[in-house]
């Protein structure tokens, strides 16, 4: 029989801090500001939220470049305004899930600052060192922002890795020390009050102690490395190592991003007897819309095949059935916009969005939503790169216009659909000046139809996408085969409807969403026997009916109990 936990029943809210609300009109959201929209969320019905990061950074990775895990960003507020966030939260019964920012740090951080000085210096080792190779960089890892993976050091004489931007080099997690000093850190939180981490990027921190060349793929010196780094040869060791000293001394949530992972390596990592992390981030499902292998990687973009979706997802669904635990998300600071990408941000908004939502939440495993989802946010039409703010677009951009010759506009296309900038905007609050986030000027544009796509005007609006979340989430805690259900995929060849059954003991949901335009029909299988039908929620009104066959209108969802 599968465990009944917390962080299983409940729903998490992903905050970007930078664009969640202002509190002193700098254009920057702050602490105070989200501290100041708790019973928004209270209301919303959420558990969790997950902040990403707030802690002191050059900001050249908006804070995932760290360079005081201890202290607060001086734009976002002091370590006193965490103290009133967290004790906030707590006074409403909300959790808080930090983000652990560990594969790398800032190089202002203090021991990079010491390790780049000198061979001798006790915190070199704390950072990935390696000669020249013929004069030039150790091998052609290209980095995530373009450009190669390796930087030089002229004080030591050396490259060091950094596997994202060349402000934030990697840990070297081999060195016993720098575990110690995380572990310490993570202590130091939980003892603050946090319940939880969503752990960035934690399944690239071993690596090939020979760190080889990756396989070329293109033209040119520079080939993607990610793959080389992810799942390396210690990494469950470590994360036993953080189980054994930090996480199994607390009740807490733990989610690991983790680019790259099998569905193996994930029931593995989330097995609750003999795994680390309560769940992880697979990234399968957000790389069906690109062509495989291409060398623009998530910028060469392909439409969606539903049958692609249902296929992966199914993978993971059934692997960790019983057997480990799925994290559920269809967007986050680093994707587009869920409506826009797999519904329509157009005529069909408010539809695709609750769709998207019943889909979220009925998927086996804790959905995550993400700021503004809620409330159907879309995709921005950026004019130009000068909106545009995220270090991976402005290197893409140039990488596009100076090595492969596409004129602004082309190089332009492929940021407006995939960009992170699209998540980034402020969140709209009302129809007021700036969407109520700041009574100054935003750090980034405020995507221009806030008037009509805002938290005032959904809050009021009892057919609104937050009302229908609202509900969707109610019926998730009032309901454990919501939860713990087994799920089992129907219509599997449809290429408009997905469709799904949740079984828990007698008790048995029918999930049926049609993820296109059209208006196909519904037909259930022979085998799902059932006597009677008690509609739960859907997204049009819908009228009592044959529930074996009916046609669907553009992007309807209807949630059935079975009685079986
Ligand atoms: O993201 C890791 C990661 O895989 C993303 O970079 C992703 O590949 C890309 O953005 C999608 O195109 C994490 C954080 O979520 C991201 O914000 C950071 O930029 C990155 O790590 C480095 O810390
Ligand atoms: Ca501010």
């Amino acid at each position: 029989m599968m465990n009944k936990t917390w962080w299983k029943e409940c729903v998490v809210y992903q905050i970007y801090p930078r664009s969640f609300a202002d509190s002193n009109g700098d254009g920057i959201g702050d602490l105070r500001g989200i501290t100041a929209k708790l019973d928004y969320l209270k209301r919303l019905g959420v558990d969790v939220i997950w902040l990403s990061p707030v802690y002191r950074s050059p900001n050249d990775d908006n804070g995932y470049d760290i360079s005081d895990y201890q202290d607060i960003m001086t734009e976002f507020g002091t370590l006193a305004d965490m103290d009133a966030l967290i004790a906030g939260m707590h006074a409403r019964g909300l959790k808080l899930m930090m983000d652990l920012v560990v594969n790398h740090t800032s190089d202002e951080h203090p021991w990079f600052r010491q390790a780049r000085a000198s061979r001798d210096n006790p915190y070199h080792d704390y950072f990935i060192w390696r000669e020249p190779r013929d004069g030039r960089e150790p091998n052609n890892w290209e980095a995530a922002f373009s450009g190669s993976a390796w930087e030089w050091n002229e004080a030591t004489g050396e490259y060091f890795l950094h596997m994202f931007s060349k402000k934030q080099p990697d840990l070297n997690w081999e060195n016993p020390r720098v575990r110690r000093e995380v572990f310490d850190m993570m202590h130091w939180w939980f003892q603050r009050g946090v319940d939880g981490f969503r752990m960035d990027v934690i399944n690239m921190i071993s690596k090939p102690a020979d760190l080889p060349d990756a396989p070329i793929i293109r033209p040119g010196f520079l080939q993607p490395g990610f793959g080389l780094v992810t799942n390396g040869p210690r990494l469950l060791e470590y994360l036993a190592e953080m189980k054994r000293d930090v996480l199994s001394r607390y009740d807490c949530i733990t989610v690991g991003e983790a680019p790259l992972v099998t569905v193996r390596q994930g029931a593995e990592i989330t097995n609750e007897e003999t795994g680390s992390l309560n769940m992880l981030f697979e990234f399968e499902r957000m790389d069906l819309d690109s062509v495989g292998g291409h060398m623009n990687g998530k910028w060469a973009y392909k439409p969606l095949d539903l049958r692609d979706l249902k296929t992966t997802l199914s993978r993971w669904q059934t692997a960790l059935h019983g057997n480990g635990w799925n994290s559920n998300y269809l967007s986050n600071h680093d994707q587009p916009r869920s409506v826009s990408r797999f519904g329509d941000d157009g005529a069909d908004r408010v539809v695709s969005a609750k769709m998207l939502g019943t889909f979220n939440h009925l998927l086996q495993g804790t959905p995550y939503v993400y700021q503004g989802e809620e409330i159907g946010m879309t995709n921005v039409p950026f004019e130009s790169i000068d909106e545009c703010r995220d270090i991976e677009s402005l290197n893409i951009y140039r990488e596009f216009v100076e090595h492969q010759g596409l004129t602004p506009e082309q190089a332009l296309a492929p940021i407006r659909v995939k960009g992170r900038d699209n998540a980034r905007t402020p969140m709209q609050w009302s129809a007021a000046s700036q969407a109520g986030f700041t009574t100054g000027t935003p750090w980034i544009r405020v995507n221009p139809n806030y008037t009509a796509i805002n938290v005032e005007q959904a809050v009021a609006d009892p057919d609104s996408v937050f009302n229908y979340y609202r509900k969707l989430i109610r019926l998730r805690r009032e309901n454990p085969v919501f939860v713990y259900g087994s799920y089992h995929l129907i219509v599997p060849e449809h290429a408009e409807i997905y469709a799904f059954t949740r079984t828990l003991d007698a008790e048995r949901l029918l999930v049926v969403l049609n993820f296109s335009k059209n208006s196909p029909t519904f037909t259930a299988p022979a085998e799902l026997s059932y006597s009677g039908a008690e509609l739960l929620i859907a997204n049009y009104p819908v009228e009592t009916g044959d529930v074996r066959r009916f046609a669907l209108r553009p992007f309807e969802a209807r949630v059935y109990r079975l009685k079986v």
